[in-house]
């Protein structure tokens, strides 16, 4: 049976330079703002699949530039590996399929915005990381990507959300939140809304470290997630990097910091067992260690000494926008249940106190790493234990 999102698909597939026909179409349901279809073909006689993806307009206000940032970052970076001799380049680098008029994206009568990738084959993406080996991967994958677009020619990409990552203007739109209280849900958010006012001062931490010279802007990918790191099945070694929407000008420590978030603790992003959300210092090693060695020399001694605070910097802006989205009735983020929202800043708020309780430790470890040291043998993914948290079909974008 067809079903509607097929019908629709098969539409949609008919403008991208995709030959063959549609077999069936899945939705993936991951991630918490685009709309992302994996689809399978047969073309030639030979199984192919692409994966198909609506963007969220209310997220991403223009498109059209979020696709032209896309395209100058996968095209430098498939040059860069290409000049490094990187085999296997379509499983390193997301490629985008143009449409059959040569554009990367399909605008469709109602206005919504597509654009096709072709499908990864043969890695897994995991919600919750398992090993420090996979903490690595993700850690060197990273800064891996920020090193190879260091030199990314041409204009300052642009801002797809602008001041995604300023912590003090999220805030101040927690403030807001807080006075309006237009759901009436403060009174069950008390203790949250409390530890976030407390840790006002973390806001501006970076912003004047930036302002002072201390820190620089580099082209960063700004949402991090362990998720969006794919795993080679057999090997364990991180493939490629997804989601690229929010690529674009930023601090190195927004796309570590995230990383500490999402990678330290083997825990979900909205786990409720409160005593099982901590920050694991082997898991928090083989990051900086992985992520030092992807990163290579671009990073200076001023950068390196904000590491370590700047996983708590962004579990605190994030866990303030979860709060805050909470509060403004769930606008934002997709939510799977009632209170999902406050669940995940109380993952945040308590993951931040484990990182509060380490801090020194973290980064004495940091300022003990030299730029690239080995890599430990990664495990297979394919052979870790099944959990219920692995994921074997990956996720390309939000
Ligand atoms: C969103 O949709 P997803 O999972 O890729 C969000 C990130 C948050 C993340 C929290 C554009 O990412 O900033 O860190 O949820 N992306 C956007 O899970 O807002
Ligand atoms: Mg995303």
């Amino acid at each position: 049976m067809v079903t509607y999102q097929e019908k629709q698909l098969q539409e949609i597939s008919k403008q991208f330079q995709i030959y063959g026909q549609i077999l069936h179409a899945e939705t993936c349901k991951i991630g918490h703002i685009n709309e992302t279809y994996s689809a399978t073909y047969d073309q030639g006689g030979t199984k192919v699949r692409y994966i198909h993806q609506k963007i969220n307009r209310t997220v991403f206000k223009d498109p059209p530039t979020v696709m032209r940032n896309l395209i100058r970052v996968t095209s430098h970076l498939r040059r860069k590996l290409e000049a490094e001799g990187v085999p296997d380049i379509t499983r390193r680098c997301l490629t985008v399929i143009p449409t059959r008029d040569g554009h990367s994206y399909y605008r469709d009568g109602t206005g919504e915005y597509w654009r096709s990738f072709l499908f990864v084959e043969g890695v897994q993406t995991f919600e919750a990381v398992q090993t420090p080996a996979q903490a690595y991967e993700a850690g060197r994958a990273f800064g891996e990507f920020q090193r190879l677009l260091v030199d990314l020619p041409g204009e300052r990409l642009h801002d797809t959300i602008p001041d995604f990552h300023n912590a003090r203007k999220r805030f101040t739109a927690f403030q807001q939140a807080v006075q309006e209280d237009r759901f009436n849900r403060a009174q069950d958010a008390r203790r949250e809304i409390d530890f976030a006012l407390q840790r006002e001062p973390l806001a501006d931490v970076l912003l004047r470290a930036l302002a002072e010279g201390k820190i620089a802007e580099r082209v960063t990918h700004n949402d991090t997630k362990f998720n969006n790191v794919m795993l080679d099945s057999a090997t364990g070694r991180a493939m490629c990097v997804v989601d690229l929407d929010t690529v674009m000008p930023g601090l190195a420590h927004y796309d570590f910091g995230d990383m500490v978030r999402t990678t330290t603790s083997p825990t979900l992003e909205d786990e409720r067992d409160l005593r099982k959300v901590r920050m694991h210092l082997p898991m928090f090693e083989s990051l900086a260690k992985g992520y030092l060695s992807g990163a290579g020399q671009f990073l200076t001694p001023g950068e390196r000494s904000y590491i370590a605070f700047s996983g708590k910097l962004l579990t605190f802006t994030i866990g303030l926008r979860f709060l805050t989205d909470f509060l403004n009735g769930d606008v934002y983020f997709r939510v799977h249940r009632p209170g999902h929202n406050l669940d995940r800043s109380r993952t945040q708020f308590k993951l931040i106190e484990s990182i509060e309780e380490q801090e020194e430790t973290m980064q004495k470890l940091v300022d003990g790493l030299d730029g690239a040291p080995a890599a430990p043998t990664p495990q297979p993914a394919g052979a870790a234990k099944p959990r219920r948290v692995a994921r074997t079909r990956p996720k390309h974008s939000p």
